[in-house]
């Protein structure tokens, strides 16, 4: 006799009782997914407009993906960095090419990715820039988020973010977002080595900044001899319909910073893009991980980036997003609820009328997961939307129904 199926109540009592509780889920318990939908334990089918946070972009489970995680699997997984393979070059080659720099240093998350940015820009602060030891700064913006390491909440501008971690990481100026005169006063200071940017901010709640805003940045960067370092880990991979959304701007980061969608949200890869003058001051033994560039997450990388391009995902999120915008500023039209709709190609956020602490965006989603679509707050009375790359026309038109059904019937 198989044993009877956990239910979605059972397995959310799992995760209560042996997990920590550093997340707060929307109760909904996911068990497939395939494109732009996944599927709970009881069967019910979603749209997933969420992504995993930008991280399948590919859509759930892409089979061009998960073949060459299946073979490489099979083949060899991890000889660490004391040895070569016979992978690593050959995707080394690949990302330097597809994003046009000299060199990669492969990690694994995100913020594994912004730290080693951290590094390299300080270390290139001392030995290329010439700052005295100890005192080079990097510029970052208010209501960043670049991860949850020590150092990156060290300069977070979010209480939840760095409440009781201290003590903190030294070396940040934190400046407003979006402000070029800010960046040109901290810019003065002639210890700062880097300024780093989403830019979009994403969890702030999908940001977009002035347009000119990164190539000003980039300008007066460049102009005071600092390296301009793009946080592309939620705006890359096509997700804001070009492949970076420095692309916008034509801005080329001095270094790049990916992650999530680099794989397909099929294993964690990152990476960190510089061009030799500023790589080249990491020498062996100075910074690395045991699974950095390991075969799988190689080959996972080639197969989720060639996906990318095969299937036209930058135009197909600059088209279907402006599709997206142009529906919800109906609602914004017609519903006391929501105020505004901001975003570009498919990363979006609707906000709702109330404070910040109301839970209406929360019980808005919750309707939205009754009526098929999965989609989360991020601050407070923003919702944020960013549905897979792969979804198509007829995907969006009922997705947008959905959320104009739930919205317009919802009463608090
Ligand atoms: C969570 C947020 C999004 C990121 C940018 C680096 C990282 C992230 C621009 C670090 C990660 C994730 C983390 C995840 C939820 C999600 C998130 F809500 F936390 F802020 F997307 F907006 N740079 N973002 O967005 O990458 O180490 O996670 O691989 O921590 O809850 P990571």
């Amino acid at each position: 006799m198989t044993k009877p199926k956990s239910t979605s109540s059972q397995l959310i009592n799992l995760e209560n009782q042996y997990g920590a509780h550093n997340y707060h889920p929307l109760p909904v318990v996911l068990a497939k997914g395939e494109g732009v939908y996944v599927w709970d334990v009881e069967g019910k089918k979603y749209y997933d407009f969420l992504s995993a946070y930008s991280a399948v972009n590919q859509g759930h489970s892409h089979p061009k993906i998960i073949k060459a995680l299946i073979e490489q699997a099979q083949t060899l997984t991890l000889t660490s960095r004391a040895f070569y393979n016979n992978v690593l070059g050959v995707y080394e080659k690949y990302v330097t090419e597809y994003f046009g720099y000299d060199k990669v240093l492969p990690m694994n998350t995100g913020a594994e990715a912004v730290e080693t940015a951290i590094k390299l820009t300080r270390k290139w602060g001392y030995e290329v820039k010439g700052v005295e030891e100890n005192k080079a700064k990097i510029i970052v913006c208010e209501g960043n988020f670049h991860g949850r390491t020590t150092t990156i909440v060290s300069f977070s501008s979010d209480p939840t973010s760095y409440t009781n971690f201290g003590p903190f990481t030294p070396g940040f100026i934190k400046i407003p977002y979006n402000n070029i005169d800010a960046l040109e006063k901290a810019l003065r200071d002639d210890n700062v080595v880097g300024f780093l940017v989403e830019p979009i901010q994403g969890e702030a709640g999908v940001y977009v900044p002035n347009d000119g805003y990164l190539e000003e940045a980039y300008e007066l960067c460049k102009a005071a001899g600092v390296l301009f370092i793009a946080d592309e880990v939620q705006t890359g991979i096509a997700r804001t319909g070009e492949l970076l959304a420095c692309d916008y701007e034509n801005v080329v980061p001095d270094v790049l910073i990916l992650g999530k969608a680099l794989s397909g949200g099929v294993y964690p890869v990152s990476a960190v893009l510089a061009n030799d003058n500023i790589m080249n001051v990491i020498k062996p033994g100075q910074h690395g991980s045991t699974f950095g560039g390991n075969p799988i997450a190689a080959k996972v990388a080639i197969a989720a980036l060639e996906v990318v391009k095969e299937e036209n995902l930058a135009g197909n999120a600059k088209v279907l997003g402006e599709l997206f915008r142009k529906e919800m500023q109906t609602l914004v039209d017609q519903s006391p609820l929501v105020q505004l709709v901001r975003g570009k190609g498919l990363l979006n956020a609707i906000v709702i009328n109330d404070t910040e602490d109301s839970s209406t965006a929360w019980d808005i989603c919750m309707k939205l997961r009754d009526n098929g679509l999965l989609a989360k707050p991020t601050h407070g009375n923003i919702i944020r939307f960013a549905p897979p790359l792969v979804m198509n026309k007829e995907h969006l038109l009922d997705c947008v129904s959905i959320i104009k059904k739930t919205i317009l019937e919802f009463s608090k």
